[in-house]
Order: C-alpha cells, then structure tokens, then sequence
C-alpha cells in the first residue's frame, strides 16, 4: 500500500460523498505516517540531535491528509513553518526530508532549507514558509498561472488563524474571487497564534473574510477526516471546473508546542491550560477517530491497522538512518543555489 498524495488522486468514488474503503485507508496510512514522523522529531529535538528547531503538526494531520487526498502531482500546495505533514501527504519523500531536517545534502533542498523550507516542485509542493501568510499570495500565482495554462491544475493553501489576519489575505480573497482562479484555501484554526489564543487576536469568524468576497466556503471539523475529504472535494471539482476559489476553515488543536522547546522560551509561562491539551490528546485525536470507526464499520480489523502502524515505523526508522548517515549540508551552496547562473 503506498500513502496518500504520492501522485494518485482520489475519485470521491462513494455516492453521497464518502471516501471508498481503500481510500479510507490510505488516509489512515498518511495520518499515521505524519504522526510517526513528527513522534521521532519531538523525540529526536528533545534528545538535542536536530540541528535547528522543530514545529510538530501532531494533532491536525486529517487536515493534510484528507486535502492531499484528492491532489496529483500536478497540483500545486503551499505550506506554513508548520509543514511536514503537508509536504508528506502531498507525496513527498520521507527519506529526503528527515535529510533536509537533518541539514544534510541528500536533503529535498541539499540541507540548505531545514524544517521550514521542506519543498519539491516536482510534486507540486511550493514549499513550506518561514514567513507567516506567505503561502497565501504564493498559491493565488500558481492559481493564476494554472488559470492561464488552463491545464486543469488547482492550487491549495494551507495557513493557520494567525496568518489569517495577514493583510494579503484580502489581497488574495480579492483578485481571487475577481480572476474566479483555481485555488482552495485551507485555513488550519488550531486556536493560536504562538503563544496567544486566536480569540485575543482575531476579530469575527475567519471565514466570513471569504464569505464578504462572495466566496464559497465551507467550516469544518478538521479532526474528522472525512468532514475534511468531502469538503475538499467540492472545492476541487468546482475549481477544476472553473467554479473559482472556495475556502475552507479546518478547526483542529495543535498538541505540541509552538515549537519544541517553546517551555525555555516561556520560563514558566503557559498560555493554555494542560487538561485542554489533555483533552483534545483523549477525546479528539484524528487518528483515534479514523480507527474506531474503520473499525466499527467492518472496513479494517483492529489487526490490519496494526501492520500498516508497523510498516510505517519501519519506514520512518529508514528515514532517520538515511538522514544520520548523510553527508553536512555544503555552506557554499548558500552562495549559488539561489540564484539562476547567469546567461552568457
Ligand atoms: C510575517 C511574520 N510575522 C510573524 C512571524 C512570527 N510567527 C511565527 S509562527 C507565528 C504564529 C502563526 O500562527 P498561525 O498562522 O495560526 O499558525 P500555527 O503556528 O498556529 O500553525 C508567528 C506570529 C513570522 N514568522 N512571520
């Protein structure tokens, strides 16, 4: 079996909307696939092996997951500092990015990106960002260019509740809806921005920003995989079919940190209380979800779910050895690999 998002997209095969069997679980593998990646991270960043900081995604991979799902290759997606589940439920190498994680040259970007700059446009990924709201205006080009190829291809952004109060936001909205582009917006409301809750910062519901630009848009469960598959779908085939943008509200709950560490930079502070944490980590767990009800619907055994969790940590434990093993990451490249060589 081979994880979501690595070049197949999905049909939305069942009446009514529903992700097929097989479908279902290809999204179990992905969500597990991040979740496991993301635990050796935390692990790894604790243990002081990484080489740069970490923002762990655990808790919100039905979002990338059930996005992805029903991208190729083809199609464009721009991520956040927070993007290594995105990047691997878009298709891209495991091995190559626990590399670029890692600073090392077999890396997805040479070791010269780390963390936050995992990208391959190989498979349509235009790189996570460093730069909060960056994505947004990134995506709405690749909608455009898609737009004047008219070759079919959709572009999604995923940003978080605190990018949606970037000013381009509204700038993308705008010409977005204007210019009716193949993009879908995927906002990630984990509740915070950093170390502040998303209610002291942002005024309203993120969605009606989309809603006053006469664009379609969807709020949704985003720890419900299915919820997130089937509204994601629509937005596809309408942007597919030259329907224009829609945008969609994920709400989810980041488990980790901000990032690892986060409690040196805090000394002491906290900003939420443990038995929220606690209680999204019992009650709400994506994959916890996908499990028990693969289960109770007859669609996997309790047994089946356990090998592809198997196989998956074999493949991650892969990964890390292909990253140790790896050669330091060139620094000269620093000074070449931005820009194109100049034509003589
Ligand atoms: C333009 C810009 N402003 C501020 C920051 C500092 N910063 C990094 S992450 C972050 C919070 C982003 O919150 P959100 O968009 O909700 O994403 P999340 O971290 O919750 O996934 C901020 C303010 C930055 N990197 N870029």
């Amino acid at each position: 079996m081979t994880a979501t998002g690595l070049g197949e997209t999905s049909q939305g095969s069942q009446a009514g909307g529903g992700p097929s069997p097989a479908e279902e679980l290809r999204l179990f593998e992905t969500m597990v696939l991040i979740r496991r990646v993301e635990e050796r991270l935390r692990d790894d960043s604790a243990a002081g092996k990484l080489p740069g900081a970490v923002h762990l995604y655990i808790g919100e991979e039905a979002v990338a997951a059930g996005v992805c799902a029903h991208l190729s290759d083809r199609d464009y997606a721009t991520s956040t500092h927070r993007g290594h589940g995105h990047f691997l439920a878009k298709g891209g190498d495991v091995r190559a990015m626990m590399a670029e994680i890692w600073a090392k040259r077999e890396g997805i970007c040479r070791g010269m990106g780390g963390s936050m700059h995992v990208a391959d446009t190989s498979k349509g990924i235009l790189g996570a960002n460093g730069i909060v709201g960056a994505g947004l205006s990134i995506a709405t080009g690749a909608a455009f260019g898609a737009k004047l190829d008219g070759d079919g291809k959709v572009s999604v952004c995923f940003f978080g509740d605190g990018a949606s109060n970037q000013g381009a936001l509204m700038e993308c909205l705008n010409i977005s809806t204007l210019w009716q582009l193949p993009v879908i917006f995927v906002c990630e409301n984990n509740g915070f921005s950093e170390f502040t809750p998303s209610a002291e910062v942002t005024a309203g519901r993120i969605a009606d920003r989309a809603r006053a630009f006469g664009m379609a848009c969807a709020e949704i469960d985003g720890n419900d995989v299915t919820d997130v598959w089937r509204a994601v779908g629509e937005a596809v085939r309408r942007a597919r079919g030259g329907g224009g943008p829609s945008f969609i509200e994920a709400r989810t709950y980041r488990i980790q940190g901000h990032f690892e560490f986060e409690s040196v930079v805090l000394s002491g502070g906290r900003y939420r209380a443990e038995a929220e944490i606690e209680d999204w980590r019992q009650n709400n767990d994506p994959i916890a979800r996908l499990r028990a009800k693969l289960v109770a619907s007859g669609t996997a055994q309790a047994a089946d779910l356990d090998r592809i969790e198997a196989d998956v940590l074999d493949r991650v434990a892969d990964a890390v050895a292909y990253a140790e093993a790896g050669e330091p990451a060139d620094p000269e490249l620093a000074q070449t690999l931005m820009f194109a060589p100049e034509e003589s």
